[in-house]
């Protein structure tokens, strides 16, 4: 299998980026400067109709959204153990994480950034901001809760679950401070061989 993934640092493409590693497959990066305009040239809007990263290039075919991607490509090396098979017991929880960190912690978490860091100052909404942290660490509450006791978000077994989930508790470390069993799933997802691969500072 022909694989090319496009991509930017510190963005969403290090999901897949990620799992690439970790299923230990050869694959040709692309960077693509989404910050600076690269996005949205003719050629590059062929793969990526709106110009963003990740998109993943399958021997000639392209797939995009980051969620759909990394679970594409689990099930295609389910051998390699980072899904539970269909018919486990553990499969609805994977897939249940795997949905829940795009769908139900990445909205307020990508709001709270908006307002707070990407936006022009005089166009953050300060209330929006506000009302989005909160519900963020709402939602921290109980993942630190669900966590304790656990090496990762399957028990003891580590998936693909995890890259989503991680992906996105690492863009607020000072939050993350609040809650001990947090920090220590991150710090122990981190230190992964393939994690560490890719991560530029
Ligand atoms: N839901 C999509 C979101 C993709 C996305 O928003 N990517 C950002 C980088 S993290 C991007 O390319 N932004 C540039 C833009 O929207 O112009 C996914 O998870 O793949």
């Amino acid at each position: 299998m022909k694989l090319t993934l496009y991509g930017l640092d510190k963005t969403r493409s290090m999901r897949p980026q990620w799992l690439l590693e970790e299923l230990g497959l050869d694959y040709k990066y692309i960077e693509i400067d989404i910050f600076n305009g690269e996005g949205f040239t003719k050629k590059y809007k062929k793969i990526h109709p709106h110009g963003q990263v990740p998109a993943l290039e399958i021997d000639g075919k392209i797939m995009f959204e980051s969620g759909a991607i990394c679970h594409w490509l689990t099930d295609q090396f389910l051998e390699k153990g980072l899904a539970p098979a269909l018919d486990s017991p553990l499969r609805t929880e994977y897939e249940q994480w795997m949905f829940y960190a795009p769908a139900t912690i990445e909205p307020p978490a990508f709001n709270y950034m908006l307002h707070t860091q990407i936006l022009p100052e005089d166009r953050r909404v300060q209330e929006i901001a506000d009302w989005n942290e909160k519900y963020y660490i709402s939602l921290l509450k109980v993942l630190n809760q669900l966590l304790k006791g656990k090496q990762y978000l399957l028990g003891d077994q580590f998936s693909t679950a995890d890259i989503m989930l991680a992906y996105l508790l690492f863009w607020f470390p000072d939050i993350l401070e609040r809650f001990t069993t947090l920090q220590e799933y991150c710090e122990r997802l981190s230190q992964r061989k393939a994690y560490l691969k890719i991560k530029q500072d």
